[in-house]
């Protein structure tokens, strides 16, 4: 896990059911790409309530608990992860605040919707939720390492 650091540096990224059904997939996705970071994993996928309740499971005494792991089951979420210098940190302010409300134009939550109970997209919160929710969310024959050509331009 060490070796994930510096340029290497992974985050896990959701567009949650309400982003997919709103297509949004392909805005956000230009959003990371046009930024410098490096696609390296990415699947459509149905998140089951086991694999929610374990995601969001810090929330779990939450008042909005239920409502929660409901929303987020309700269709297929585009699971991805991201590659680059202080990538987790960096993408957290390319979404904006958890609530819409307080998010800046110009994110991704400030642009594009109004309720924090539907906001279009999940981000770690740090270097290690990262690394606990890639593992979680996927195989390590999913992630691909692969050259980037761009590379010298960006770093
Ligand atoms: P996320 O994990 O989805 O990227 O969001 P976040 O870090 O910005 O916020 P977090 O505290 O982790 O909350 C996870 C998601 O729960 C929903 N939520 N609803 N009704 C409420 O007050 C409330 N608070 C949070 C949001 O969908 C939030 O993204
Ligand atoms: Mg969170």
């Amino acid at each position: 896990q060490s070796a994930w650091t510096g340029v290497n540096e992974r985050t896990f990224i959701a567009v949650k059911p309400d982003g997919v059904q709103r297509k949004l997939v392909g805005e956000i996705v230009r959003r990371f790409e046009k930024k410098g970071f490096k696609l390296v994993g990415l699947k459509l996928m149905q998140a089951s309530e086991e694999l929610l309740r374990e995601h969001y499971s810090e929330l779990r005494s939450k008042p909005f608990f239920r409502a929660l792991i409901a929303y987020m089951g309700s269709g297929p979420v585009v699971a991805m992860v991201w590659q680059g210098l202080d990538v987790a940190k960096t993408a957290r302010k390319m979404l904006g605040k958890t609530n819409p409300a307080d998010s800046l134009p110009g994110t991704i939550r400030g642009d594009y919707c109004v309720e924090v109970g539907r906001n279009v997209i999940h981000g770690s919160d740090s270097v290690e939720s990262a690394q606990r929710e890639i593992a979680l969310w996927f195989r390590q024959n999913e992630l691909h390492c692969w050259e980037d050509n761009c590379n010298h331009w960006i770093y």
